[in-house]
C-alpha cells in the first residue's frame, strides 16, 4: 500500500510556471501508434532480464534522444522555462503486469544530489503505452507545489535500482488524483508537484519516461559541483 499524502504544510510558495494546478497535459508529442511501437521494442529488449528501470537512457539510446527532442515536447517545455533547455536526467520505468512496483509519493526536483529551481525547471512524464488507474498511471496532488519542497527520504542503496523511496513524508489522508494518459501524450509537472504511481494490474507492460528539463542556473548540486547536463537548445550553457 502506498502512503497517501496529507499536505499539512502551509502553502507558502507561488503557483509556479505551470499555474495553480502545477500540471499541464501534453497532447501528442508523438502519434500514439508510434509511441506504442517504441514501447514494444523497449519491452522486448528488457523482457529477458525483467528490468524495470533504465537510468538516463538519453545518454546512450537513440530512441530516448529522439523523445527528449521531440518538437512538440520541446516547444511545450520552452513555453514553460524559456528557450534555453537542457536535460538533467531521464528515468524509464517499465511496470510489468501483475508485479508489485509502487513508486511512492515524491517530488522530482529534490534528492540527495541536487535541488532544482522550480521557476527554471520542469518535469515531463511521457507515456509510451496507454496508462490508466489499472496499469499504474501517475497520481498527483494538484496545487501541492505551493507547499514547496518537503522533507524526503533518501533512496536506500538496495542494489535493486528501482528508483523507489523517493517519498516525501506527507501523512496518510489526502488522496491524489489519477491522471490517465494515452500513449504518445504526457504531462508537464512543476518540479515540486507531489506524485506517485501504483502497480500495474493489467495484462500488458506499462512504459513511461520521466524527463527533468532545466534552464541555465536551475540546478544546485549539494556538493557544489557543476551539474552534468545535455543541452538541447539555446546558448546559455
Ligand atoms: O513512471 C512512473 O510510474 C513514475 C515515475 C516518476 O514519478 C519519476 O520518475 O519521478
Amino acid at each position: 500500500m502506498t502512503t497517501r499524502p496529507q499536505l499539512s504544510e502551509p502553502e507558502t510558495q507561488a503557483d509556479g510556471p505551470l499555474g495553480r494546478s502545477g500540471l499541464r497535459q501534453l497532447h501528442e508529442w508523438a502519434a500514439a501508434h508510434r509511441a506504442r511501437a517504441r514501447a514494444a521494442e523497449i519491452v522486448a529488449a528488457l523482457r529477458g532480464e525483467g528490468g524495470e528501470v533504465v537510468r538516463n537512457p538519453h545518454l546512450h539510446q537513440e530512441w530516448a534522444q529522439a523523445i527528449v527532442r521531440a518538437p512538440r515536447l520541446l516547444n511545450a517545455v520552452q513555453d514553460v522555462i524559456g528557450p534555453d533547455v537542457a536535460v538533467e536526467n531521464t528515468f524509464l520505468v517499465v511496470k510489468w503486469p501483475g508485479r508489485d512496483f509502487e513508486v511512492p509519493w515524491h517530488q522530482d526536483g529534490i534528492n540527495d544530489r541536487l535541488e532544482l529551481d522550480p521557476e527554471r525547471s520542469v518535469a515531463a512524464w511521457i507515456a509510451l503505452t496507454d496508462t490508466d488507474t489499472e496499469s499504474g498511471c501517475l497520481h498527483v496532488v494538484p496545487g501541492s507545489q505551493r507547499t514547496g519542497y518537503l522533507p524526503y527520504e533518501a533512496e536506500p542503496d538496495t542494489g535493486a535500482a528501482r528508483g523507489r523511496a523517493l517519498g516525501v513524508r506527507v501523512g496518510d489522508s489526502t488522496h491524489g488524483v489519477a491522471v490517465p494518459v494515452r500513449a504518445g501524450s504526457g504531462l508537464l509537472m512543476d518540479t515540486r508537484l507531489v506524485h506517485c504511481s501504483h502497480s500495474n494490474i493489467r495484462a500488458g507492460a506499462r512504459v513511461g519516461l520521466n524527463i527533468r528539463y532545466v534552464a541555465p542556473g536551475a540546478v544546485s548540486m549539494r556538493d557544489g559541483s557543476s551539474p552534468s547536463l545535455s543541452p538541447l537548445s539555446g546558448t546559455g550553457w
